[in-house]
């Protein structure tokens, strides 16, 4: 056999590579229509994707076995991204790139008179996540793969993403998402690599062979993990990592006995059952107390991956756990997988009989844990009870670990028993809990915030006792965003325009933007960059006429937000500035009036009713603005449907103007703010999250500014008189005059009543109405910008050139460097 190089020169056996120009890819994509799919080119167009997705895999195969022959190698030190959510999007034009096949695939195309770009659309998005945290885990594996970084992201295979969100008389209306219903091409079935995972039960203790009391957990209902493996290309380097999902399965098809008592429903229920594990994602993007099936899910994940990375271990390694903690790393996406530290103590000292120290040597050098929130009331806590009847030898040793801890802080504090309560991983009352968040930072090497502000607000706040008690476990990782889908697959015409004058390295080292600034005052690149943004425009207004039936002039100003309904995130600040708008030209008061189309859009958890009615709000505001002849041209607002991965592939490029008004101290981060300054949008924001360091990034002139800090936030509880700021502010006081009135909801008498209370609330902890006066100023400030277009032009290519820090090849980096050290 002869032996070829692989990316990191190790000598492998010859696998064929496939030829790659467009003729074979041709060839390949009829014989899979006709041959394998049975299907010609004028059928229903998701085969033609199928059939083209199955051509582009067979390119990734190579690559894929060979990265993998690589990372098994003795002493290959790898990292486990955990994460119960990645939210993926589309695949097949993202390995397109990644392959750098896109003139050949477009040429193959067209052989059969098709275009490329509408078979890409059709495949469905895998929304495998609710939002920042699902998608930063998909930017985070593209990166690690770019990077050719030894990292294995494991999560979930649900057979229902994210809702699909339709909208009904302007309310949500959640649909299911069965996204596996037609065929997953980017999915590898591995029954072979099955698990079984252990819940309910009882202990008994027994004598292990050297006489030493064991436990072990018993009588346990079980049930199979079924791996399914999904590629991650890296940007042109041959590498293609795994993202390997699991799947709930029974232990057996059906129970025969039970069968053959005459019982088959019970036996099939049995089933059904096991396979509800991952049957859907949660919808919600702060925890959800106490659910049952969330909790299983947590476990199952946690457990199965350390199996696997188990048996791995026993193959690679030979089972020498003295190297353990030195070649592998779990990352912790926010407390979800957290159960993972318990579950590993479990593994070493059920499984492996080791003693508790050398579990826990292993256990507190191997995890490292990402929190994503400053919202207390969003960190996860269970049901000790829950914890007991479902995972009774895990909660066993979560109470020896808190033990122990305990010890440590009586030590550090000694006689403060206020300090042993409030830290305790078991909070007390009358309910017992388990908190989830300090369960991951007792069990962790490394603990870690997505922001500076966020970090920073970690140690001084939430997490004040523990980082005192270890200040070298905490640091910063601020967040970013991945430039091959966000920018190049996302944005061509951009991407074809900065590639044009600086060169393609940008794509991979993207701190190679800044090159861009040189043109900054270059008159024929500013005409190239405005015709690029006008581009892009017509494709949003024509993605918010087939969806809203709403009409975006392309010459008005694009100011949008899009990201989960929040109240914290302050869509509410967004429609009271519309409803100020839409005022003054009902007064006639539009003296160099700069015409602006407003697009909001975004999911809201179901339960959260709140969230829900602010989408019914901005609908009825939306349908009085678009349908008053004196409003024409001037003001637009439209809310988008079914925000996900795919739309934001389309708002990103058309936007000018990038909404990030968050409550400060509130949004850990944020990452949609990068992604529209990557896509040279100009952004209106709050001292919040990553909003500052974009704000550093860019410089005040190139960023709008507004609003209360952090600390003005919480120096103004209790000194919040919302009431008294509606009196004297008169466009505020006519705002929330049409909103009480009933202008917007003339025959839904009192619906808005609760939006109207909690903006009045003198307890309102967004503090809404405060930042009011100062966002509308702003705002005005932005319309004048825009009238003056070359300022405007030099700003928007300002803030492509400078968002070189917020690719997450940058983030990754950093991780591998403090943390992960592959
Ligand atoms: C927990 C328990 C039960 C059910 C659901 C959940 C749950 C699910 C998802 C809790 C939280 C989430 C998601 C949180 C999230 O997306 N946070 C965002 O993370 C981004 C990436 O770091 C940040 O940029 C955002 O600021 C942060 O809000």
């Amino acid at each position: 056999m002869t032996k070829n190089k692989s990316p990191c020169n190790l000598e492998l056996p010859e696998m064929k590579k496939l030829p790659r120009d467009s003729e074979s890819l041709a060839n390949d994509f009829e014989r899979y229509l006709t041959h394998h799919l049975g299907r010609f080119v004028g059928c229903i167009p998701f085969y033609l994707y199928e059939a083209l997705s199955l051509t582009i895999r067979d390119r990734i195969m190579t690559d894929w076995l060979s990265t993998w022959k690589i990372y098994e190698k003795k002493g290959v030190k790898k990292t486990y991204y955990m994460s119960l959510e990645f939210l993926i999007g589309r695949s097949l034009g993202n390995h397109i790139i990644n392959l750098d096949l896109d003139s050949e695939s477009k040429t193959a195309m067209n052989q059969f008179a098709l275009e490329l770009e509408e078979i890409l659309t059709e495949e469905h998005d895998a929304g495998l996540g609710n939002g920042g945290l699902g998608r930063l885990a998909a930017c985070f594996m593209d990166s690690c793969a770019t990077l050719s970084l030894p990292v294995i992201g494991y999560g979930i295979r649900y057979e229902y993403g994210m809702f699909r969100q339709e909208i009904e008389n302007g309310y949500q209306v959640e649909e299911p998402d069965h996204w596996l219903r037609d065929a997953n091409p980017w999915e590898l079935e591995r029954p072979e690599f099955t698990q079984v995972i252990k819940f309910g039960g009882h202990l008994e203790t027994v004598k292990n062979h050297n006489r030493r009391p064991r436990i072990v957990w018993i009588d346990t209902s079980d049930i199979l993990a079924i791996p399914y493996d999904v590629p991650i290309s890296g940007y042109k380097n041959n590498t293609v990592n795994t993202l390997r999902l699991w799947s709930a399965s029974a232990t057996s098809d059906f129970n025969l006995s039970e069968f053959n008592a005459g019982s088959y429903s019970d036996s099939v229920e049995a089933k059904n059952d096991a396979e509800h594990i991952t049957m859907v994602l949660y919808p919600n993007d702060a925890s959800e107390n106490g659910k049952e099936l969330r909790l299983k899910q947590q476990y199952f994940l946690a457990s199965t991956s350390l199996q696997d990375v188990f048996r791995m271990w026993a193959v690679n390694e030979d089972n020498d756990f003295s190297k353990f903690s030195k070649q592998n790393v779990f990352q912790l996406n926010d407390t979800h997988p957290s159960i993972a530290v318990a579950e590993l103590m479990r593994l070493l000292i059920d499984e492996k009989y080791m003693s508790w120290d050398e579990a826990w040597d292993i256990t507190s050098q191997t995890m490292a844990y990402t929190n994503h929130t400053l919202l207390p009331e969003a960190l996860e806590k269970w049901p000790v009870a829950l914890f007991e009847s479902l995972l009774p030898r895990l909660l066993q040793i979560i109470y020896e670990i808190n033990a122990r801890f305990l010890k440590q802080v009586s030590g550090k504090w000694p006689g403060d028993t206020e300090k042993q309560i409030s830290m305790s991983i078991i909070e007390e009352g009358d309910v017992q809990y388990v908190r989830m968040a300090y369960l991951a930072i007792v069990g962790s090497f490394s603990v870690n915030g997505v922001a500076a502000l966020h970090s920073q607000l970690l140690a001084e706040g939430l997490f004040k006792d523990f980082y005192e008690l270890w200040p070298e476990k905490f640091n910063n990782k601020t967040n970013g965003v991945t430039p091959r889908r966000w920018v190049a697959h996302s944005n061509p015409l951009m991407t074809e325009l900065i590639t044009e004058k600086i060169g393609n390295e940008w794509i991979k080292e993207l701190e190679k933007i800044d090159q861009l600034k040189k043109y900054v005052d270059d008159a024929s690149f500013a005409d190239r960059w405005i015709s690029v943004k006008t581009e892009n425009k017509k494709k949003l207004a024509d993605l918010v006429k087939s969806h809203c039936n709403v009409d975006f002039d392309i010459d008005s100003l694009f100011d949008v937000q899009v990201k989960r309904i929040h109240e914290y995130k302050r869509q509410l600040l967004n429609v009271l500035h519309v409803i100020h708008l839409y005022n003054r030209i009902k007064a006639n008061d539009t003296e160099n009036w700069t015409n602006r189309c407003v697009l909001i859009g975004g999911k809201a958890a179901p339960g959260y009713l709140l969230a829900k009615s602010i989408i019914k709000l901005i609908s009825n505001v939306a349908e009085v603005i678009n349908n008053d002849p004196q409003v024409g041209n001037k003001l637009k607002l439209a809310f988008i449907p079914n925000y996900n991965v795919s739309k934001m592939e389309i708002i990103c490029p058309g936007t000018d103007l990038s909404e990030q008004i968050s409550t400060a101290g509130k949004e850990a981060s944020g990452t949609g703010n990068m992604k529209f300054m990557m896509n040279g949008a100009i952004t209106i924001g709050t001292c919040d999250g990553a909003n500052i360091e974009i704000l550093n990034a860019v410089g005040k002139d190139n960023f709008y500014l507004f609003g209360l800090k952090a600390d003005e936030v919480v120096a103004r509880k209790g000194k919040y008189l919302p009431k008294q700021l509606v009196e004297g502010d008169e466009g505020l006081k006519q705002v929330m005059h049409l909103l009480k009135c009933g202008h917007f909801n003339s025959f839904e008498h009192g619906i808005f009543d609760e939006i109207i209370a909690s903006l009045i609330n003198p307890h309102d902890p967004w503090l809404t109405l405060a930042d009011f006066r100062e966002y509308v100023d702003t705002q005005e400030k932005v319309s004048q910008a825009y009238r003056n277009r070359p300022k405007w032009i030099k700003m928007s290519i300002m803030n492509t050139a400078c968002s070189g820090f917020f690719s997450t090849d940058r983030t990754i980096q950093e991780y591998n460097k403090d943390i992960w050290k592959l």
